[in-house]
Parts: C-alpha cells; sequence; structure tokens
C-alpha cells in the first residue's frame, strides 16, 4: 500500500520525501576498464564486447541502408504515421526554443555581438531490450536537429538476432540521425568519447541508459560534453477535491512503472481522494503487466501527502521539484505562477503525463531527483554554444587605453598593459 503523510510545518520533508537514487559504486570498475580497453583496441574491444553483453558476433558495427529500408518496408503503417506525428510537434514546439545572434552598435562605433553555432557533432545513446523507446531518439534527436549538429551519431545495442528494432530506427531516420551503430553499454560511450576506426569521436554525448551508460557518461565528462545524468523518473500530482481518483491513480502508475525506484507522489488537500486513490492504486496495479516494477515504486517510492490547503501543496511540490508536475485541479493556470520548480507541468484534468512523453510537443527529457531547482528541460539550447565578439576602432581604443593599462598594471600583467600601450607608441 502507498504511504499516507499529513504535512504540517512540523513534518520534516527532508525525510518524509527521501529519494532512493541510483547505486554507482559497484559498477565503477568495471566501467573504468571498459573504457580503457575501448580506448586501447578500437573496434576490436567494441565487437568483443558486443559478443559478450548482447550475445552477437557483429562483422559490421554500422547500420546499413538496407537494414534503414527494411525497417520502413516492416514498421506498423499506424506507429510510422504515429511517429511522425509526434516528430511534427517536437520539431514545432523546438523551433520556438532557436537562439538568435545579436549585435549591438555602439555611437562611439564599437561593435559587440554574440553569434551561436551548433556544436558540430554529437552522440545519442539509445538503451536496447525493454527501455529501447522510439520517443525518446525523437527527444533527443530533433532538437539537435534544429540545433544544426551536422553529425548526429547515434549508439544503441543489437538484440541477439544482430538487429535494431524498426521502430528506433524509423524514429531516427525520421528526425535525421546521420549513423547508426550496433553497440551499446560503456563501450558505445567509449567509442563516442574516444572515437574508433569506424565510430566518429564527437563532442557531446546524451541519451538515457542503464546504470553503466550513466557511470561511463560521468567518467568521460570534461573529455566530451554530456546532456544529464538522469535519476529515477517521478510524478508529482497537485489535486483538490475535482481530481478524479481513478485518473489520478491511473497518472501515478504511469510513472511507476517506469523503474522500481521511479517516485510517485500525490499532495491534495482532500482526504477523501487520499483514501480512493490509495484503494484505486491497489486495483490498478494488478491489471498491470509491468505489475512487479510498478508496485516496488509504489509501495517504497510512493506518498500521498495530506495538506491544509493549496499554499502548502505548493510549497510541497516546489520542495520536491518534480520532473513531472499534473496541476489536477479546475483551474491550473491559476496555480502556475506559484509553481517554481518543475521539469514539466501538466495543466488540468485532461493533460495526463504520457501526453507530454510522447507527442504534445515539450521535451520528455526533464531533470530529476530535485534539479529542477537548477536545471530545465533538454532543449536545442543543449546543442549549441555561443562566441561573443568584439570590435573597436583605433580612435576608441586610445579613449580607454588608460583604463585598460590601470586595470593591468593592478593585475600585475605588464606584457597586457603593453598590448594595449605599444599601439600608441611614435
Ligand atoms: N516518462 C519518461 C519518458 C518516457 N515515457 C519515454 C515513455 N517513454 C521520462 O520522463
Ligand atoms: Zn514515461
Amino acid at each position: 500500500m502507498i504511504k499516507t503523510i499529513k504535512y504540517s510545518k512540523n513534518v520534516d520533508l527532508e525525510k518524509e520525501l527521501a529519494r532512493s537514487q541510483f547505486s554507482y559504486d559497484d559498477v565503477n570498475e568495471t566501467v573504468e576498464s571498459i573504457l580503457k580497453d575501448v580506448k586501447a583496441r578500437g573496434d576490436k574491444a567494441l565487437i568483443e564486447y558486443t559478443e559478450k553483453f548482447d550475445g552477437v558476433k557483429l562483422e559490421n558495427l554500422e547500420v546499413t541502408q538496407e537494414e534503414i529500408q527494411k525497417a520502413f518496408d516492416t514498421i506498423d503503417k499506424e506507429l510510422m504515421e504515429v511517429i511522425q506525428y509526434s516528430h511534427d510537434n517536437i520539431k514545432k514546439f523546438h523551433e520556438k526554443q532557436v537562439r538568435n545572434d545579436f549585435l549591438i552598435r555602439q555611437e562611439n562605433g564599437v561593435i559587440l555581438g554574440q553569434v551561436v553555432n551548433p556544436i558540430e557533432k554529437v552522440g545519442l545513446y539509445v538503451p536496447g531490450g525493454t527501455a529501447a523507446y522510439p520517443s525518446t531518439v525523437l527527444m533527443n534527436a530533433v532538437p539537435a536537429k534544429i540545433a544544426g549538429c551536422n553529425e548526429i551519431i547515434m549508439v544503441t545495442p543489437p538484440t541477439a538476432d544482430g538487429t535494431i528494432l524498426s521502430s528506433i530506427l524509423v524514429a531516427a531516420k525520421i528526425s535525421g540521425v546521420n549513423r547508426i551503430f550496433k553497440v551499446g553499454g560503456a563501450q558505445s560511450i567509449a567509442a563516442l568519447s574516444y572515437g574508433t576506426e569506424t565510430i566518429p569521436k564527437v563532442y557531446k554525448i546524451g541519451g538515457p541508459g542503464n546504470i553503466y551508460v550513466a557511470m561511463a557518461k560521468k567518467m568521460v565528462y570534461g573529455e566530451v560534453s554530456i546532456d544529464m545524468i538522469a535519476g529515477p523518473s517521478e510524478v508529482l500530482i497537485i489535486a483538490d477535491e475535482s481530481a478524479d481518483p481513478v485518473h489520478t491513480a491511473a497518472d501515478l502508475l504511469s510513472q511507476a512503472e517506469h523503474d522500481k525506484l521511479a517516485a510517485c507522489i500525490l499532495v491534495t488537500t482532500s482526504e477523501k481522494l487520499a483514501k480512493e486513490v490509495t484503494k484505486e492504486l491497489e486495483k490498478q496495479l494488478k491489471e498491470l503487466p509491468r505489475e512487479e516494477i510498478a508496485k516496488v515504486s509504489i509501495e517504497t517510492q510512493g506518498r500521498i501527502v495530506i495538506v491544509d490547503n493549496m499554499d502548502d501543496a505548493v510549497f510541497v511540490s516546489n520542495y520536491v521539484a518534480p520532473e513531472h508536475l499534473e496541476l489536477a485541479v479546475d483551474n491550473p493556470f491559476e496555480l502556475l505562477p506559484r509553481i517554481k520548480n518543475a521539469g514539466s507541468i501538466f495543466m488540468g484534468h485532461n493533460t495526463p503525463e504520457p501526453i507530454g512523453d510522447y507527442l504534445a510537443g515539450p521535451n520528455h527529457t526533464l531533470p530529476t531527483s530535485g534539479t529542477a531547482k537548477f536545471s530545465s528541460p533538454l532543449s536545442v539550447d543543449d546543442f549549441v554554444k555561443k562566441s561573443s565578439f568584439i570590435y573597436y576602432s583605433k580612435q576608441v581604443l586610445e579613449e580607454v587605453k588608460d583604463k585598460v593599462i590601470k586595470f593591468a598594471e593592478n593585475e600585475g600583467l605588464t606584457a597586457h598593459a603593453r598590448s594595449v600601450s605599444k599601439r600608441f607608441e611614435k
């Protein structure tokens, strides 16, 4: 059963809502040795690890044109249309995020500006097995494409017969991925970081993965950039008496089925709703194919928090800073300005969280584990970098000359001072 607590100012939220985290310690050494090995032996190591971990000996790591064509020929046509529909919505939303260059012309002739350039080469990890989600391919590749990245390299572990799911290949192709390689795990992160004979080195690696992939991303950070290290998924629902208990329970379970460590929290002003949702969770859990995962999540990480009023509900939610926040109230727009920390906000009774997971348009790669206090959903910004520029005329340089020299002398940097003064020596 889900645990219920009554919130008051004396409740220690840090204790009551403590989040479990993935434990990386056990995989540390394994990942380190895989990284070193791939760095030293390249493709040969990749082929060996793929045989060992994925059970298939590959001759060729790269997915061919024929394989992509076959994916398009064999994919369920309705699914393909859904992928295309989702792609188009994600594209439209992310196009709004594109940043413009800017230029400032000062009256004295100085010109200042900022130009935005794509990160030229990016890598995208896509998990295999039951977590091979075409939606995640779209959510990562579309913003990279819009940013203008010209080499989007995808890696994903093959199944035991050496293939990749059609849905993954189709999503990759539709969203503009340039090359796809059949390699997963820490070894694929190594390949993208150092480059091998066939896999190009990239500048930034994104995408979710298991604990080995996450550890590998942590370890290569610095050599390359990474998107984030995602913790277990979470949803927090703020609901009043207007919320439907059946829908509320279903929404909590939609996150619970992701992971045993996923945290699903209901914060409500209604004791009646709390009781009904508790019962409904038990009922609906039994109907789920992933009951085992969802049950552990609900029972160990799940919480119902009963609050006296909406102010307290908002306080608890801002404290948790959830990855997904549902506002299950009649007028969600009234609450919105008070929400300070949340990855993505689902407004009202008819916007369940999976709408955002799959097709509304905003990204589903979101800050987890309370990191919404200081970070944002994945966006086009994650695939660009900026350069600033400065133009001075001789005349303006002369006007500021003494100021620069003063600063430089104060910092004991004579050569800095001279780079200016030399220009005015007769
Ligand atoms: N809710 C997940 C994303 C996802 N759901 C993919 C279904 N497929 C993390 O935000
Ligand atoms: Zn989901």
